[in-house]
């Protein structure tokens, strides 16, 4: 499987059949065969245990879709934020927003409401999805970025009540007195059209929307399927679904391809160890996708035991690095599971490496899926022409699940892509003789914090922000368990003093916890620059990291 021509270099093509792309909207495509299983449950959500049935989830969606239409005039290309924990109304609003031909942006539940009011502003959203627990945090961010939008409100128990103001989700997914076919579908509307808009800094600079269609996404569940057959008919598996929905990691390869294979959803709003227990226990996970410091807490846990997670056949890591050492942990203490990785990227929908199936080569991270080629050209960007085997460089890689770009940013997608559609992932990785794929680092300023993403740019605003502050840099420093911390260089104005606390405190107070200054605050003169006034990470990481 490779190949050599005068325009590209040696690059590599999948050993899978290439996938067929699906060519319908994507709520088509995870409905296809939801009459086989119409009656299993679909989603659980573990700490209340509600619950809904194929049946059910899809009738709810297509009562969300009408009434968007009908009760709030949207229509495409509107966009539809849901800022939502994991629960099971999740897909609900998704592929409801969907079927109505609207695009989603999906909004971190934990972000800050200025975090949240940049997301709104930037993807032009017109409704909101949240819970009745974030809805005071989203009216400050719709304040905050001058939209006054529809809040629709998921209440996760009877109980909750709707806050003033909020719409009622209940209402408007309820199935009574609906008109299924007042439903309009746009002349235009094709599958290349956007459906999801997550965001990401790729291999630079602040968040950008990175913009996905219906068959990037539908084509990487296609190609996630290949690599991990499942049979509902026979075994219907469990997906502890821990990882979040906002994430493309969980969207894609858990939700959306989950759903459309007819497996049951146990759904978790956040990691908290006794869930996460039960979740394998009560609810007998049998597939379960991970973070690296999810495995470190499976292989630590005393109460996590071989048989709590008895009914586990397969786990796969992924969204960051994860140590040989600790593959082979894990499998010593879960002897019946099978271990796979996965790479990916939001960009590329997200999932462009796995482990295929009886894999023993734990430090890769796998083979291309269906109709995705892979290239690794020299790191100075010299030349964007593949090298051969075992030469590492950076990975680039073309797929139908590619992103066609970064929304309203052509300066971005200029430098993301090289000639001929290939998305450069700013990791840096070889490959062996048999197309096995080995991260070995990451050349892009991006820092994975228990595998979300921290874009430096993003905090060295809010620290350019603080009055004392002239300049600053951020990068990652290795941490045991989340992977990376993001630490600060910080130059005072002049005549200024503070110390590390008050510097990390304002950080703290402005974004999402995990994007904390975990790493530190250092006080320098100067942040080291080259002549164009571009900071030189490299010599960050080299000069700051003890
Ligand atoms: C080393 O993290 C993701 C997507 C992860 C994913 C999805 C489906 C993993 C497995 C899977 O099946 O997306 P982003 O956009 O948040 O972050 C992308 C970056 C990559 O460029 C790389 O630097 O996250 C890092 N990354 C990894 N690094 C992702 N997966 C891995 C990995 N090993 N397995």
């Amino acid at each position: 499987f490779l190949h050599y021509n005068a325009e590209d270099g040696y690059y590599k093509t999948s050993p899978y059949d290439p996938i067929k792309v699906p060519n319908v909207p994507l709520h088509e495509y995870v409905w296809r065969d939801f009459k086989k299983w119409e009656n299993s449950t679909a989603a659980v959500c573990v700490i209340t245990d509600r619950q809904y049935t194929y049946a059910q989830l899809r009738d709810a969606s297509a009562a969300f879709a009408v009434r968007l239409q009908t009760k709030f005039k949207l229509f495409k290309p509107d966009v539809l934020a849901i800022c939502l924990p994991n629960m099971p109304e999740y897909p609900i609003a998704a592929l409801g927003a969907i079927e109505a031909g609207l695009a989603v942006t999906t909004i971190n539940p934990i972000y800050t409401p200025d975090e949240i009011a940049r997301q709104l502003k930037f993807s032009d959203a017109k409704f909101l999805v949240g819970s009745a627990q974030g809805y005071e945090t989203l009216r400050e961010a719709c304040q905050l970025s001058g939209k006054q939008l529809p809040i629709a409100v998921v209440r996760s128990t009877a109980g909750e009540a709707l806050p003033a103001g909020a719409i009622d989700f209940f209402e408007v997914m309820s199935t009574e007195n609906v008109r299924y076919d007042e439903l309009r579908i746009a002349k235009d509307a094709s599958p290349e059209d956007m459906v999801f808009l997550p965001f990401s800094s790729g291999t630079t600079g602040l968040p950008k929307g990175v913009v996905l269609s219906h068959n990037n996404i539908s084509s990487n569940c296609e190609q996630v399927q290949d690599a991990l057959p499942i049979d509902s008919l026979q075994f219907q598996d469990t997906l502890p679904a821990v990882l979040p929905f906002f994430h493309i990691y969980g969207l894609t390869v858990v939700m959306l391809s989950k759903l459309g294979q007819g497996s049951r959803l146990a759904t978790m709003p956040a990691f908290k160890p006794d869930d996460f227990i039960k979740a394998l226990d009560t609810y007998k996970g049998s597939i379960l996708n991970l973070v690296p410091p999810i495995a470190l807490f499976m292989i630590n846990h005393p109460k996590l035991t071989k048989e709590t997670a008895d009914a586990l056949r397969v786990v796969m890591s992924g969204a960051a690095p994860i140590g040989q050492h600790d593959v082979e942990r894990f499998m010593q203490k879960f002897p019946k599971t099978r271990f796979m990785q996965g790479y990916g990227m939001t960009e590329a929908s997200p999932v462009v490496l796995m482990t295929p199936m009886g894999n023993t080569r734990y430090a890769s991270t796998g083979v291309l899926p269906g109709s995705t080629e892979a290239k690794i050209v020299p790191l100075d960007g010299s030349d964007s022409k593949g090298v051969g085997a075992r030469t590492t460089g950076e990975l680039c890689v073309r797929g139908p699940q590619v992103m066609s770009g970064y929304l309203n940013n052509q300066e971005a997608n200029d430098v993301t892509f090289y000639p001929g559609k290939w998305l450069r992932t700013g990791d840096v990785a070889f490959y062996d003789e048999d197309g096995y794929f080995y991260i070995t680092d990451r050349m892009k300023e991006l820092i994975k914090v228990k595998g979300f993403q921290v874009p430096p740019a993003e905090l060295e605003a809010v620290l350019r922000d603080h009055p004392k502050i002239l300049e600053a840099a951020v990068f990652g420093i290795p941490h045991e368990l989340n992977g990376e911390a993001p630490r600060a260089i910080v130059v005072l104005r002049e005549n200024e003093t503070a110390n590390a606390e008050e510097i990390a405190a304002h950080v703290a107070a402005r974004v999402a916890h995990y994007k904390k200054l975990e790493g530190g605050v250092i006080f320098v003169d100067e942040v080291p620059k080259n002549p164009t006034g571009k900071i030189l990470r490299k010599d960050l990481k080299e000069k700051y990291s003890d």
